[in-house]
Parts: structure tokens; sequence; C-alpha cells
């Protein structure tokens, strides 16, 4: 039986039910931009089929106003840059004010994890700023102790459902797929998780609930009942 060594956390929605906040903060950008753009939860349910925060606006950009070329002559992509970077600085303020919490038992599993050896890591396709500011928030200042990998928009810009983001953190952490265990909470990373070869565990939220979870290990509500004996039996199965 292939030993279990490693778990593998996707972020938004996984370590935490972040989407809300992502949500508000877009709107946020959009606004002080003067743009009329208002992105509810129905709307942004379905934008959340496309990963990545730029590629987002992008899409929807193309699909809602294809006549709009740019907003002050700078071209698309650097007004796309600019309404990024102003949503990431709201975000971070949002977090920094304590509006995003880890979900259910995801603390308690990384430290125990961690405590018995598992080496840990992450693969999302969020910013790495995002990352920091919930995870200092969360942990502490020496929060990155706890990771052996870290791969994320910035070192991955192939973005989910493409495996770029997994298979670039499994080279990292020098281990094949079947001694790891991959955590998603969307079909999206369910799709990239299992291309790169990963058992995944799925811990869907409010925004992706609806989604096609075929060929994952478990679907669970949250991991606030799951240990790390229960990880080596599932994924035991798996193997
Ligand atoms: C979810 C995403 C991200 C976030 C927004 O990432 O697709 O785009 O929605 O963050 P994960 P950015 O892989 O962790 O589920 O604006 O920084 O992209
Ligand atoms: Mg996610």
């Amino acid at each position: 039986m292939t030993t279990l060594n490693a778990l593998i956390f996707d972020v938004d929605g996984t370590l935490a039910d972040t989407e809300m906040v992502h949500m508000a903060s877009f709107n946020q950008a959009f606004a002080e931009e003067g743009l009329d753009w208002n992105w509810d939860v129905p709307l942004y349910t379905e934008l959340l089929n496309i990963s990545g925060g730029k590629e987002r606006i992008r899409h929807y950009w193309m699909q809602q106003h294809p006549d709009m070329k740019d907003i002050d002559g700078g071209g698309l992509q650097d007004t796309i840059e600019r309404l990024h970077a102003i949503k990431t600085a709201a975000y971070e303020s949002a977090v920094q004010q304590g509006l995003v919490q880890l979900r259910p038992g995801v603390l308690a599993l990384i430290e125990t994890a961690h405590a018995q050896g598992l080496r840990l890591a992450i693969a999302t396709t969020t910013s790495p700023v995002n990352i920091a500011v919930l995870l200092r928030g969360a942990i502490g200042p020496h929060w990155k102790d706890l990771f052996a990998v870290i791969e994320d928009a910035s070192t991955a810009p192939k973005k989910k459902p493409n495996p770029q983001v997994y298979l670039q953190t499994l080279a990292r952490l020098g281990l094949p797929a079947n001694q790891c265990l991959a955590f998603e909470d969307s079909s999206n990373g369910l799709q990239a998780a299992k291309s790169a070869g990963l058992a995944t565990i799925i811990t869907p939220t409010g925004f992706t609930a609806h989604q096609d979870f075929s060929g994952a290990a478990q679907v669970l509500t949250d991991l606030g009942a799951v240990d790390v004996a229960q990880l080596r039996t599932w994924h035991g199965q798996q193997h």
C-alpha cells in the first residue's frame, strides 16, 4: 500500500470561504474606477467558472461590454491590471479586518498533519498577497513554516482546470501524486488535481455546491470531523 506523505490545499473556498469578500472587493474596485459594473451572487457564481481574478474581469468585460475598448486609453490589459490591483488591496484590507475565517477543522488538520510529519503544500490560482494575509491572520507571522511548497497565480500562470499549479507543486515536493491528497472546493480545482493524478477531497461552498464532483475521493460538508487517520484510510482506498 502506498504511504500518504503530503497534503496539498487549494485556498479560496477550501482553506476559507472567501468568495463573498472577493466579490465585494471586485465591486469596490469597479466603483473606484467609475464603472457601473456590479457583480451579484448569481452572476459571480457563474463567473467563478473562470479561475483567476484578472481572467475573470477580462471574461466579463468581453462578454458584457465588448464594444468598450478601455477606460483611459491605456489599453484593455492595463485597465484590467489596475482594476485587479485595487481589488487585491481591498481584499487584503477586508481580511485584515477579520472578515474571513478559516473553515471548520482546517487549522487543526494542518497543525496536526504537520506535527505528524506530513508535508503540506498550497496549490491555488489566487494571488500571493491573498494567501499571506489570510494565513498570517489565522496562523500567525510564521505561517509559512508549515508549508513545504506554495504554488500560486504568480508561479503558475495557467489557471485551473489546467493542472499546471498541481504539477509544479508535485515537482517541488519531489513526490509522486499517489503519495499525496489534494483538497478542493470547486469542479475546476477537482479537474486540475485529477489531471495531475491526485486523489482529491472536496469540501464545497455555497458558490460551488451545484457543481459536478464526479471522481472525487470524498465530498464532505467540511473538514470539521476529519483527522489524519481518516485521511490515511481514504488515501489507502484510492491506491
Ligand atoms: C480561486 C480563484 C481566484 C479568486 C480570486 O482560487 O479562482 O481567482 O477567486 O483571487 P483557488 P484573485 O484556486 O484558491 O480556489 O483575484 O487573486 O485571482
Ligand atoms: Mg478554490
